[in-house]
């Protein structure tokens, strides 16, 4: 009993130091709140965290583009970045809508089918990632897409109310809410394009970089409901 006692002592402590030399080699992850247009204030953001292509692994939240200066611009630079997830927004969505009901649309036909490959979820060990949020009670792959993007009241409270498990959940998606700090929640759309912020959450670490916006590129919607 004793020597097995000691077995798992040596075991547990090489999984410590083994995640500890782990931290070393893994890639920081770097999500973003939405950028709607705003290039220029995601360069100076990935210029602010030192990002490192390659070393680092970026994480969008939706909402590259609408409202901001510079929709095909930020779809142009974060194609050619490398290690680069993003998120469906519901701007994304509306936009592969418009698609399918024959409308056109400003954005080239590659770029186009890259956005189908956008997940509208990413659930990995330390971190769920969602543009809007999480249906109460339900996992974002058993949702329907559409609520997961747009979610954000639920029963008139902020759904993350309702969400009590110890994963993190990082989220974009309201502006009007802003910097959304919790233990179990983090929302990152700090309304860079009204003017405000554009944030990045570094992990691990939860470590906060924001730039202020340059402009104030749309005025704020009476419920800022997109
Ligand atoms: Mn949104």
């Amino acid at each position: 009993m004793g020597y097995l006692l000691v077995c798992y002592d040596i075991c547990s402590k090489f999984k410590h130091l083994a995640a500890f030399m782990l931290s070393f080699t893994h890639m920081r992850k770097l999500i973003i709140g939405d950028v709607h247009g705003c290039l220029r204030e995601l360069q100076l953001l990935l210029e602010k965290v030192n990002y490192q292509e390659g070393q680092d692994r970026l994480i969008f939240l939706g909402d590259l583009i609408n409202k901001g200066p510079d929709s095909l611009g930020v779809l142009n630079y974060v194609r050619s970045l490398k290690s680069t997830t993003v998120l469906l927004g519901n701007h994304e969505l509306a936009l592969l809508a418009k698609i399918e009901r024959g409308e056109s649309v400003p954005i080239p036909r590659e770029m186009i089918a890259w956005i189908k490959t956008w997940p509208y979820y990413i659930d990995e060990d330390d971190v769920l990632l969602v543009h809007g949020g999480v249906v109460p009670g339900v996992h974002p792959r058993e949702s329907n897409p559409f609520d997961v993007v747009r979610i954000r009241l639920w029963q008139n409270k902020p759904w993350y109310e309702f969400y009590h498990e110890k994963k993190l959940v990082v989220f974009g998606h309201w502006a009007a809410r802003g910097l959304v700090w919790r233990d179990n929640a983090i929302g990152l759309d700090t309304g860079c394009v009204y003017g405000r912020k554009l944030s990045c959450l570094e992990l691990p670490g939860r470590k906060l970089i924001q730039v202020d916006a340059l402009n104030a590129y749309a005025a704020v919607e009476i419920k800022d409901e997109s």
